[in-house]
Formats: structure tokens, C-alpha cells, sequence
């Protein structure tokens, strides 16, 4: 018998906790109900149950139970939840008691968001929005995934597609017909106009300056600067913990320190790194490479100084991040007679030590961050494999308009290949092995 597995897991986070929710997923997802919390519910509704082992009869807890009868549920096959007291002992018992009902087992990781894409309840891009809602550390994060796990890129996604498969349509007629050079010409003639607003829509689309890719996985700040101007203690003061080694020697810093911080809602990694200057041995030079490849891989620098010995130009290798430095200068508190006179006005005053400017610092560094990745009104690409897709897709799109409209195969090929693209991207078109990619990364219960 062929039977598909039921599987179950731990739904929750493991641990103790208030409450557990076991999920089981599969064609005996009733039948564990009827062994273990007899009667079933009614589909939808939570009752209150005595949860017993299948076999011996036990008590094993008092549940919350919940019953959805396929199609009508997250993995779109019969689905039960208990909702158990979350402690180790209940949590082991429960799960060792659905193991002893024939068909069950074991879920593996992102099984259950798997069974939900193979029967059409997700697409790829919600799959993946779901991975990240989960992973969201901060509000804008939770906002755009939230937006993807609802649909939104796959609704769009699948709008293009479905205007591709109609101008191939239109172009396949004109295959059909072109002894009738009419006809042919004619149909032709409608793709056209129909693939070149699709082709400019995905341009403008990808034209995002990656806001969506940075803010899922954090827009990058880099503190740079001379050695002892206070790197470190304002990695420190920004982190509000002591996260980085401070001291008076210059080169104390020689690994990238790295803290991620929530400012207004979105997510800001800071690194802190090794004082820019002639390396006075092989550690400290390897410090300074790692601080000149993170800073050039940057969203930010924030170029430290000196107050009382402002460095105010970029070191050569940096010179092409003059338009992503915030210049601060640091120590005003060692500055005699205030601490804002004779510093340029683009310059953000700090004092590490005192903790004087620093929050002014965070306000125009969540700005910036703001600016840079803060939530469009539009849905965006989140990573780098719906970049690829969207890139071959507009690619041929663009074949397609600059080709000749007497090789008709050729035009239609190139619709087929974008389309294709496009169904890659939400999982029309499967590839095992990005499947397994994708849902490999969630873990087990989700
Ligand atoms: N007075 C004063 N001293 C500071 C301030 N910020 C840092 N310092 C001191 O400056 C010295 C160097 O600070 P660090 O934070 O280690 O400097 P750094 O830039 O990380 O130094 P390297 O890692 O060696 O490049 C320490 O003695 C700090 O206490 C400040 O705002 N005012
Ligand atoms: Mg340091």
C-alpha cells in the first residue's frame, strides 16, 4: 500500500512553556484523534479533551485539541493539533504515544510547509515569506515578510506569468496562421505591445536598489576610522553592553565585531573593526584587510575620528564609499569650550564616554537605514534567487522585443523561457533540488 506517511512534530519552540502545540499532518491524522482524543471535535472548533496514550489507555494530559479535515487546513491534508501543557515530560509522552498509531511518523525539518507547496496551499515566494516571518527580529523584517507569506509577490509573480502565456498564445496563432500573412501579422502585432509593458514593469521591479534583500537581512554599518579614536567604545555605547575590548593601546581591535541592533524598527548590524594605519605585524595588517573588505562591503561607513585630531579624509581604498560615509568625530568631551564649535556641520559630535550625541548617532543612522530599506508601498524581491529568476526572465523578454518577428519559433521560445523563469521563481516549475534547498532551511515542526 502507497500510503502517504502522517508525520508529527513539536510545533512550538521546545523548552517549558505554558502551552505545546503538536500538529500531525496526514491521512491518520484522524485516526491518532479518535485513539488518543475521542470523540473527534468538530472541524475547526477547539474542545477540551483527555489526551490518552493509543495503546495502554493512560492519561497522558489534559488538551486543547483541533481538527481540520483536508483540503481545508495549513498543509492542505486532514490536520490535528493538541495544544499540551508544555512541559519536557508531556511534550516526550505525547509524541512517543502518536508514534504508536499506524502511518505516523516523525516530521522532518519544513516537512509540513513542504506538504502545504506539493498541494498548491503555498507558492514558493509564501513558503519562503513564512521561513523569514519566523526569522524576523525586527518590525519593518516582520512587515515585509508577512506581506510575502501573504501572497503578495506570488500574486504578482504569477500576473506576469500568466500575461507571458498569453502573449505566447498570441504568437503560437500567428505560427498557426502565417500562410494567411494577415492573421499572422495581426496576432503578432498584440504580443508586442503586451511584452514590452510586461518587460519595463520587471525592470522597474528590479530596479530596487536590493532594499528588500537588505532589510532581510539587515542593512550594514561599518565603524571605521584611526586607531583609538573610540571605535570600540561606540560599538559599545550603541549596543548598550560591553561588546567589544576597549583600552588606551591603539590597535587593540583585530577581529570584525559584529552586533545587531533594532534602531526604530529596523535591523542595523554594526561591525566594530581593527584601526586603520600601518600594520606593526602580520595580526594587525590581516585586521586592517577584514576591515577594509567589510567597510567596501557596506551599506554605511561611519568614519570615526578624533575630535581633538579630525582625520577627514577617506583612506585610498575607501574612496569609493565617500557617498555612504556619516563622518563622527568622537571625544568632544576632550574638546575645552564645547564640544560642537569648529566641527563642519555635516559632522555628528559624539562623546563615547559620556554618552553625549549617541542618540542623536542612532536617530541619523535609522534614518539613513530608513531611507535606504524602510518599507515601500510596493512589494519587493527579498533574495537573490527571485533576483536571478526576475534577471533571466527581463533578459529574454528583451530577446524577444529586439528579435526579428519573421522567426516566429525563435519569439516564441524566447516567451517559453521567460515564463518558465517566472515558474521557477514561485514553484511552477520544480526543480527537486531548490526545493529541498528552500524548505531544508526551516526547522523541524514548521
Ligand atoms: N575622553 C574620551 N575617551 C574616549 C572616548 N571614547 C573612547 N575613549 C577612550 O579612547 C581609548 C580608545 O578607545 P577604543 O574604543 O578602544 O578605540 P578604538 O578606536 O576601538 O581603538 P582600536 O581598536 O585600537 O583601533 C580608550 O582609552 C577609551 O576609553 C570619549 O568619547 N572620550
Ligand atoms: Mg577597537
Amino acid at each position: 500500500m502507497s500510503q502517504v506517511a502522517t508525520i508529527f512534530a513539536l510545533s512550538s519552540a521546545p523548552g517549558r512553556a505554558g502551552v505545546a502545540v503538536v500538529r500531525i499532518s496526514g491521512p491518520a491524522a484522524g485516526r491518532v484523534l479518535d485513539a488518543m482524543a475521542s470523540p473527534r471535535p468538530r472541524p475547526r472548533m477547539a474542545a477540551v479533551r483527555r489526551l490518552r496514550h493509543p495503546v495502554a489507555g493512560g492519561i497522558l494530559d489534559h488538551a486543547l485539541v483541533l481538527w481540520f479535515p483536508a483540503p481545508k487546513s495549513f498543509t492542505g491534508e486532514d490536520v490535528a493539533e493538541l495544544h499540551v501543557h508544555g512541559g519536557r515530560a508531556v511534550i516526550q509522552a505525547v509524541l512517543e504515544a502518536i508514534r504508536e498509531v499506524p502511518g505516523c511518523r516523525p516530521a522532518e525539518a519544513g516537512e509540513f510547509a513542504r506538504r502545504a507547496f506539493d498541494s498548491g496551499r503555498l507558492d514558493l515566494t509564501m513558503a519562503e515569506g513564512l521561513a523569514d516571518l519566523i526569522d524576523s527580529e525586527t518590525e519593518a523584517q516582520r512587515k515585509q515578510a508577512l506581506r510575502q507569506a501573504g501572497g503578495a509577490l506570488a500574486g504578482l509573480y504569477d500576473g506576469w506569468r500568466g500575461s507571458i502565456l498569453e502573449a505566447l498564445a498570441l504568437v503560437e496563432a500567428a505560427i498557426d496562421f502565417s500562410d494567411e500573412a494577415d492573421v499572422g501579422s495581426t496576432t503578432f502585432a498584440q504580443a508586442v505591445p503586451l511584452v514590452r509593458d510586461l518587460e519595463a514593469a520587471i525592470r522597474r521591479h528590479l530596479d530596487d536598489e536590493n532594499r528588500g534583500e537588505i532589510l532581510r537581512e539587515g542593512f550594514h554599518v561599518v565603524l571605521a576610522g584611526p586607531p583609538n579614536v573610540g571605535k570600540s567604545s561606540l560599538l559599545n555605547a550603541l549596543a548598550r553592553r560591553e561588546a567589544a575590548i576597549v583600552s588606551e593601546e591603539a590597535g587593540t581591535t583585530r577581529d570584525v565585531i559584529e552586533v545587531r541592533l533594532d534602531l526604530d524598527g529596523l535591523p542595523v548590524v554594526v561591525s566594530d573593526t581593527a584601526g586603520l594605519r600601518e600594520a606593526t605585524g602580520p595580526v594587525e595588517r590581516e585586521g586592517i584587510r577584514r576591515t577594509l573588505a567589510r567597510s567596501r562591503a557596506a551599506d554605511l561607513v561611519v568614519w570615526l575620528m578624533d575630535a581633538g585630531a579630525p582625520e577627514t579624509r577617506l583612506p585610498p581604498e575607501l574612496a569609493d564609499m565617500a557617498d555612504r560615509t556619516l563622518w563622527v568625530s568622537n571625544k568632544v568631551d576632550l574638546r575645552p569650550g564645547g564640544w560642537r564649535e569648529a566641527l563642519p556641520d555635516d559632522m555628528v559630535p559624539i562623546s563615547a564616554l559620556t554618552g553625549k550625541g549617541i542618540d542623536e548617532l542612532s536617530r541619523r543612522l535609522a534614518a539613513i537605514a530608513r531611507d535606504r530599506i524602510g518599507p515601500g508601498e510596493h512589494p519587493g524581491i527579498t533574495q537573490q534567487r527571485h533576483r536571478r529568476n526576475l534577471e533571466d526572465c527581463q533578459r529574454s523578454l528583451a530577446v524577444f522585443l529586439d528579435g526579428s518577428p519573421w522567426q516566429l519559433e525563435l519569439r516564441a521560445e524566447d516567451l517559453r523561457v521567460a515564463a518558465n523563469a517566472l515558474g521557477r521563481l514561485t514553484g511552477r516549475i520544480d526543480t527537486e533540488q531548490v526545493l529541498d534547498q528552500i524548505f531544508g532551511r526551516f526547522c523541524i515542526g514548521k
